[in-house]
């Protein structure tokens, strides 16, 4: 297989000079398991590893390679050594779960997320975490499709889908069926040769049953869900990425127990419109849509115009990137108070060693 075939573009070719006057390849990251990564230069999988000045130079885990990047790499005798990540076009981000302020990038470089959703029942299918998958997506500067799966199994499938339509403003929203194959075409013709779309959402709606429906075999390993709450049991632990028949790159992530978000308010005003467009319309500029006076927001809730459900979700969505914001400018004081901390033990040190 070309690397073209996984992407590669003539355009990226000329960034790519510099490196390749260095002895470098490209390639891309196609599977990943925390740190343990198989890229792939045109040539079929290969096992990849950061070198050493790569990690040293490295900062954050945003720095590492994830799934969908393009890296420079030297041949390292049967694995490639990854001395460069290319930048990144687009990203999916969330903060990593638990006490950690750090961005996680899900996958990179892809054009298309598809949000996926189980319609059997249980909690797969929740419009206020569909409107935190939409906001991350837009925010990384990937387009969101709504998948619905389990469409076999849904009880109200009309109901399902246009619930789904009223919040995915300008993303599409397909009903499939992992098990039966319906849908299944109609959603992979969405999609252009050469583009990369990646598969998230929460553990047990099905999404590497749909990898397998498209790839038509047993390819991925699926789970089984919990018989008391039609939870998922992370099935699926590594990420990967394949070519499916339509020359489209198709990414498998592993389930997510929640989405936290990550970046600037702004990422919020994509997914709410209606809001940012009615909160143009406060008495008060800085209107927190609660109970001010002259407040349009609550004025459309009032309405009817927007759900309560929906308006808190915003509410919740906004005052959690909030909190996000000052635990980043609060982490960035303290980064730059410890460089500066080991910036004057380095002057110390110079001057001792060059005293007379
Ligand atoms: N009835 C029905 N069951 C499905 C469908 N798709 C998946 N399932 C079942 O749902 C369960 C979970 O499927 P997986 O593909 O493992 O789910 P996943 O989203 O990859 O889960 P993780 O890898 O844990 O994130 C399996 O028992 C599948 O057989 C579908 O379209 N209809
Ligand atoms: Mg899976
Ligand atoms: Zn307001």
């Amino acid at each position: 297989m070309k690397i073209e075939s996984l992407g590669w573009k003539a355009a990226n070719d000329k960034d790519f000079e510099e490196f390749r006057k260095q002895g470098f390849i490209p390639a891309r990251i196609i599977r990943e398991t925390r740190h343990i990564y198989e890229a792939d230069a045109g040539s079929g999988a290969v096992q990849a590893q950061v070198s050493g000045r790569f990690i040293f130079e490295s900062e954050s885990r945003a720095d590492y390679p994830t799934i969908g990047d393009w890296v420079a790499c030297r041949d390292g005798g049967g694995i490639l050594i990854i001395e460069e990540l290319l930048p990144r076009k687009s990203r999916f981000s969330r903060k990593e779960a638990g006490v950690l302020t750090e961005e996680q990038i899900i996958a990179a470089n892809i054009d298309y997320l598809c949000i996926v959703c189980g319609l059997d029942g249980g909690r797969n299918f929740s419009l206020r975490g569909i409107e935190r998958y939409l906001s991350m997506a837009r925010e990384g500067g990937a387009s969101p499709v709504i998948v619905l799966n389990k469409c076999d199994i849904a009880e109200d499938r009309a109901k399902a889908v246009s619930e789904a339509r009223n919040i995915a403003g300008n993303a599409q929203v397909f009903a499939v069926s992992a098990l039966t194959g319906e849908g299944v075409d109609e959603l992979l013709n969405k999609f252009d040769p050469f583009s990369t779309i990646a598969f998230s959402g929460p553990s047990g709606v099905g999404k590497s049953a749909l990898v397998n429906s498209l790839l038509g075999s047993g390819y991925m390993r699926t789970g089984t869900q919990r018989e008391d709450d039609l939870r998922g049991r992370h099935t699926t632990t590594h990420k990967e990425l394949v070519v499916l028949r339509n020359g489209v790159m198709l990414i498998d992530t592993p389930g997510l127990r929640e989405l936290q978000l990550w970046g600037g308010q702004e990422s919020l005003d994509s997914s709410f419109s209606e809001i940012a467009q009615a909160a143009l319309n406060c008495r008060f500029s800085d209107c927190s849509h609660q109970g001010e006076p002259g407040c349009a927001v609550v004025k459309l809730v009032e309405s009817g115009a927007i759900t309560e459900a929906r308006y808190k979700n915003y509410l919740d969505m906004k005052s959690e990137l909030a909190y996000l914001e000052s635990r980043l400018s609060e982490k960035g004081h303290l980064d730059r108070k410890k460089k500066e901390k080991d910036l004057s033990r380095l002057v110390k040190l110079y001057a001792r060693d060059h005293k007379k």
